[in-house]
């Protein structure tokens, strides 16, 4: 059994109802009767996947999947040594169906949308969301409609898009501009909004939470540290960890670290200033486009993660980010996007700070796959060296600094 309730002021609406917000404007969470949810480590033993988390999953009918989830923890301890820590590992999601973590998400998100007899799917997206939109619509044969900020969007994302079929629009203004426009078409059009203010979404989200302390033998780690855009990620894996916790699987929540771009970073303002709520940025930018966004809606939920976990927010600039995005791919062989990356950047500038303990034992979050901004790759990585098919000339090549 589960309702939707409002985190400000707890308004309950029944699991039934297709709303997104509160009449009050307040986000809403999917809460469970905890007391009904019967589950030990014993039940959770097997391969990993999302679904095998169905018990704290708000859906009921058979999933529109693609096998979603069971990614890897890697331990690095080469980057571990880089940055100054003993206990680094990376939790890679670029490594789902459609390369980011954003297919955990849309399996439930998707499938809700079935059991809610909901016909057309729909969403804003920096590119990943609408990449595994597409996707999973394809999966469940209902249509699927993306708006994209026009030119800003990753060509390996945008191909997803197109080739599984989405409808595309190409939208002339940013991220911000072009979810206030879905959540304007969704209400008008009867379509089901599948961006992160869907909390059934959020609900396939936290089973990264529920796979990093599986892998770590039913443990938390110290520290959380992912990257930051639209904020639904970080208060997913967040309530993930507290519902494991509540139900006595681990001992303790790890400290949420969320870190964004220098260009778009107003998650990280507000917690410097102490404040209770954001100030959009109207004009975000950064190299890590997923995560160009100013007004993240699930703000509210992610100021509460950090706060409450006892964690952080930092910055990364464009050049730290893509310095973590080689040093990841050539030290540990581990293939990320610039927004992914960033989670690395941040960390080494928060044990540069001396705000994490040396101590400590930390898992950073790599949400998408290399893969999907190959254009960005070309336009920071040497060219390749054109030569004449010899054996000399490639000796010469091989040997030359
Ligand atoms: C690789 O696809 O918002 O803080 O529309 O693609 O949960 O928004 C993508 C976000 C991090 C930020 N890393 O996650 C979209 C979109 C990658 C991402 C984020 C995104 P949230």
């Amino acid at each position: 059994m589960y309702h939707l309730e409002c985190i400000e002021c707890h308004n309950k609406y029944q699991a039934s109802e297709v709303v997104y917000t509160c009449t009050c404007g307040g986000l809403l969470d999917v809460i469970y009767d905890y007391s009904d949810i019967q589950i030990t480590k014993k039940d959770l033993i097997g391969p990993l996947s999302v679904w095998k988390y169905r018990a704290l999953l708000p859906v009921e009918r058979e999933p529109i999947s693609l096998h979603e989830g069971g990614t890897p923890l890697y331990r690095v301890d080469r980057l571990a040594k880089s940055v100054g820590l003993k206990d680094v590992y990376i939790k890679h999601e670029g490594m789902n169906p459609t390369g980011s973590f954003k297919d955990r998400g849309m399996t439930v998100g998707v499938t809700k949308a079935l059991e809610l007899g909901m016909k057309t799917v729909a969403c804003a997206s920096t590119g990943n969301t609408s990449a595994s939109l597409a996707v999973y619509g394809a999966r469940a044969g209902i249509p699927a409609v993306v708006l994209l900020p026009s030119g800003k969007v990753a060509l390996g994302k945008l191909a997803q898009a197109l080739m599984h079929g989405a409808r595309v629009l190409s939208i002339r203004g940013n991220f911000d501009d072009a979810l206030k426009l879905v959540r304007d078409l969704c209400d008008r059009e009867g379509f089901y909004l599948l961006n992160s203010v869907n909390p059934y979404r959020l609900e396939g989200q936290k089973t990264i939470a529920f796979e990093i302390a599986d892998q770590l033998g039913w443990q938390a780690p110290d520290r959380l540290v992912l990257p930051v855009g639209n904020a639904g990620n970080i208060t997913a894996i967040y309530k993930g960890f507290r519902e494991l916790k509540r139900l006595g699987i681990i001992d303790s929540v790890p400290k949420m670290t969320g870190i964004q771009a220098e260009g778009a970073c107003p998650v990280v303002r507000a917690i410097r200033n102490n404040a209770a709520m954001i100030t959009p940025e109207g004009k975000p930018e950064t190299v890590a486009t997923a995560i160009r966004i100013g007004n993240p809606v699930n703000a509210r939920k992610a100021l509460i993660a950090i706060i409450e976990s006892g964690g952080t927010a930092e910055t990364v600039s464009d050049e730290e980010i893509i310095r973590a995005q080689h040093e990841l791919a050539s030290l540990e062989g581990i293939g990320v996007e610039p927004a992914s990356a960033s989670s690395i950047g941040g960390l080494r500038k928060l044990v540069d700070m001396g705000a994490i303990e040396k101590d400590e034992s930390v898992v950073c979050v790599t949400t998408g796959h290399l893969l999907k901004d190959s254009e960005h790759v070309l336009a920071v990585c040497p060219k390749p060296i054109e030569i004449d098919a010899t054996i000399e000339a490639v000796r010469r090549a091989v040997f030359s600094c």
